[in-house]
């Protein structure tokens, strides 16, 4: 009964209709579209991006890009994760009911408007970096799958007016995520949970919406990024342990 359940809520293979008849349609399609693309083109040969972090399978790049004194370096990973699918992978990242349980700078988390069984718009705060002020965030967040057994989330700041910027003590940040994920197995084999291989792809571009000292960001980037997708793809590796693999 346990997967059962966890198996309605799993990302939708085509585009939920409820989502397609909502005012905020035509703007998360265009940008999930174009940040699914990017996400897959490779950093070989571009100028500026710079690898910052390296571990097995995982490379981390980031772009120094400054905007009137503000940090807000485009940032570019690629890994790639035995024994889960890019829709396990994507459902893991997408379904509220799992994000305290991986992100780690999160302090709250609310849901502002479920439009859909693949899109949701959240406000969230992160915990307080000194000596920052306090950051929140608001943005819709969509899963989606595409050609070559891909599934992807896409995560864009949004306005909401039951959410107005910079009112409290945070400090509103803008944010456009994308979680590319591409699973492949031996041609002419089902895929199982023993030979399949999942390729990520994770793009991350903030704008931290106010004054923050560069060297303090760059040095939390630097920490935090690669703890972010070490532990969320450990994390979904063990939650999938001697479950079904679900494509
Ligand atoms: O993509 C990640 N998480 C998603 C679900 O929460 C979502 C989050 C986007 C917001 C990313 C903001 C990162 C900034 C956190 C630090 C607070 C900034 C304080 C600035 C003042 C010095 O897409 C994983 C995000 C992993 C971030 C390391």
């Amino acid at each position: 009964a346990e997967h059962t359940r966890d198996e309605v809520e799993l990302p939708p293979p085509a585009v939920d209709n409820r989502l397609t008849v909502h005012t905020l349609w035509p703007e998360i399609d265009r940008i999930s579209t174009e940040q699914i693309q990017a996400a897959f083109e490779g950093v070989g040969g571009q100028i500026g991006w710079q690898l910052f972090a390296e571990e097995g399978d995982m490379r981390m790049y980031r772009r120094e890009v400054e905007v009137d004194g503000m940090v807000m370096d485009p940032l570019k990973a690629m890994h790639k994760v035995r024994g889960v699918s890019a829709r396990e992978m994507c459902h893991y990242f997408f379904n509220p009911r799992y994000r305290y349980e991986w992100e780690t700078t999160l302090e709250n988390m609310n849901i502002v408007e479920a439009i859909s069984s693949d899109a949701i718009v959240f406000h969230q705060t992160f915990k307080r970096i000194w000596p920052a002020s306090q950051r929140d965030a608001l943005f819709w967040s969509h899963v989606r799958s595409a050609p070559q057994h891909t599934y992807a989330v896409t995560n864009h700041s949004t306005t909401n007016e039951r959410y107005p910027a910079n009112s409290g003590a945070c400090i509103r940040l803008i944010v456009t995520v994308c979680l590319a994920c591409r699973s492949e197995w031996p041609p002419g084999q089902q895929p199982s949970r023993d030979n399949i291989t999942t390729s990520i792809a994770y793009c991350s571009t903030v704008n931290p919406g106010g004054w923050a000292p560069a060297g303090v960001l760059r040095a939390v980037y630097k920490r935090e990024y690669p703890k972010f997708l070490k532990r969320f793809t450990s994390y979904v590796l063990e939650q999938c342990r001697d479950k079904p693999l679900v494509m």
